[in-house]
């Protein structure tokens, strides 16, 4: 791992800011040093490494746009992506982990919540001290998560929340989770729940083939009481859930950048060093082809990332442009992985390499977080203006 090194075909730190490069270079090393030598090991048994949990805050991944009054890194939303670029080179598990705190449930406290959740749970989520996860989808409801059941009822002192959200990111271990519930009214708002809160269970789910170095697990509430003030009182309805969506996709569609470099630069290192018919397999034409055809995704896909990270800083982007980005660019991910697989021949098979770790993980994401087709839904609405989804 130490001899990674990441491609930049099209000059493009000349873009970034001495703070941005500062910011990438220490989530870099980071990974390096602290994940990358362990992670094969934790992914074969289906573990979350708990250990790096405070690495990840000090390198900024748990809010890095999160004011620092708030415990957050204050940095742009470049800055942002590139730390889930570095640290999704290292794993997508581990990135997930870092985008469910950062923007699931550091993002709508911040922006949702009032002055006091923002006081009691920001700087304990930006810290590590405490873990969070967010409930939206549901074993019936995953696509389309405005038909979702869970509900809460006025009970005049507290709510009563009834309900189960599946395939939850960091649930088996959460100390606090950001769930998606309807009111008597039917109108959804975002609900704190806290671990240790009598009726609230968080199963594992086990037996993934994908993303096994991080823990997924359901959300059960069974007749929880909730105190008033743990109501997010400032959105409510579907857009509130998925504002949260676009901060994350947007940190995804940088990540997938990382998982895609670590395949493209373990095959182009491996292409060199293997000699088959009497000369490296870098020589023939179809593993040129291989090669050449990944650098220039690559290089396409830093490019969109780049330029939604400044319309975003201009709080311009649109959620239908950060669909376009998560959609191309994980697409791009799982097939760069794919094919570099391949010209590992065996080896690409076994945990000697991150290949096939990268390429399980990315059939998750593929499909969390909208799904390649719903994205492409996204992408079919805005310039049609014709809804396809119903
Ligand atoms: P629709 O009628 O289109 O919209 C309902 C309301 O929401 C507003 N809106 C948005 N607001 C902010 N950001 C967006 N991206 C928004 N998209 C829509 C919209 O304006 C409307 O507002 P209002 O005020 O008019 O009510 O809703 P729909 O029911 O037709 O659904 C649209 C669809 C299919 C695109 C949406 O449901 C969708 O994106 N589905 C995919 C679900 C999804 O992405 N789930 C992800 C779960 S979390 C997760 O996967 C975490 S993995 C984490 C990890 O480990 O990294
Ligand atoms: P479905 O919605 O049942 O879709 C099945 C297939 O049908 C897909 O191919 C889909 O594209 C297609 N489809 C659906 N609707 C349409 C349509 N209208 N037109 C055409 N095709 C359609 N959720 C959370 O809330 N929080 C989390 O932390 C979280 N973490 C996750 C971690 C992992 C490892 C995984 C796998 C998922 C996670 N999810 C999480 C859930 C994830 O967001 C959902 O799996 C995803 O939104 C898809 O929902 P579904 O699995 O129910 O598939």
């Amino acid at each position: 791992p130490d001899l990674f090194e990441a491609p930049d075909y099209y000059q493009l730190d000349d873009l970034l800011t001495d703070e941005h490069k500062l910011v990438r270079d220490a989530a870099r090393e980071w990974v390096k040093r602290d994940v990358s030598p362990i992670i094969e090991e934790y992914a074969q048994k289906a573990e979350f490494p708990e250990q790096i949990i405070k690495g990840l805050a000090d390198i900024g991944a748990f809010g890095p746009y999160i004011p620092e009054e708030y415990g957050g890194a204050g940095l742009d939303q470049i800055a942002y992506g590139l730390i889930m670029q570095e640290i999704e080179r290292g794993d997508s598990g581990v990135r997930s982990t870092a985008s469910v705190q950062s923007s699931l449930v550091m993002y709508p406290i911040w922006k949702y919540g009032d002055e006091a959740q923002r006081k009691k749970f920001l700087p304990k989520l930006a810290s590590g001290e405490w873990m969070g996860s967010f409930g939206l989808t549901e074993p019936d409801h995953g696509s389309n998560p405005a038909g979702m059941t869970t509900n809460f009822k006025d009970m005049g002192d507290h709510y009563l929340l009834n309900g189960a959200k599946m395939w939850i990111s960091n649930a088996p271990f959460c100390q606090v989770a950001v769930v998606w519930a309807k009111n008597e009214e039917g109108r959804i708002h975002g609900l704190i729940v806290e671990r240790g809160m009598e009726g609230f269970s968080t199963p594992e789910t086990h037996n993934k083939w994908s993303l096994r170095a991080s823990a997924t697990g359901e959300l059960i509430f069974d007749n929880v009481k909730v105190p008033k003030e743990n109501l997010l009182p400032n959105k409510s309805g579907l857009g509130a859930p998925l504002g949260c969506l676009d901060s994350a996709r947007f940190g995804i569609a940088w990540g997938a950048i990382g998982a895609a470099m670590d395949c493209y630069d373990t095959a182009l290192r491996y292409s060199k060093e293997r000699n088959q018919f009497g000369k490296p397999i870098g020589g023939f034409q179809l593993q040129q082809k291989k090669l050449a055809e990944m650098i220039t995704e690559i290089t396409k896909a830093q490019l969109l990332a780049w330029r939604l990270g400044v319309l975003r800083n201009e709080g311009k982007a649109t959620s239908a442009q950060i669909s376009m980005a998560k959609r191309n660019n994980v697409d791009m991910a799982i097939n760069i992985a794919r094919e570099a697989r391949q010209m590992l021949g065996g080896m690409g098979i076994t945990g000697e390499y991150s290949i096939m770790r990268h390429m399980m993980n990315l059939e998750s994401v593929i499909t969390y977080e909208g799904t390649h087709d719903i994205h492409l839904l996204i992408t079919g609405l805005d310039v049609t203006g014709l809804n396809a989804f119903k």
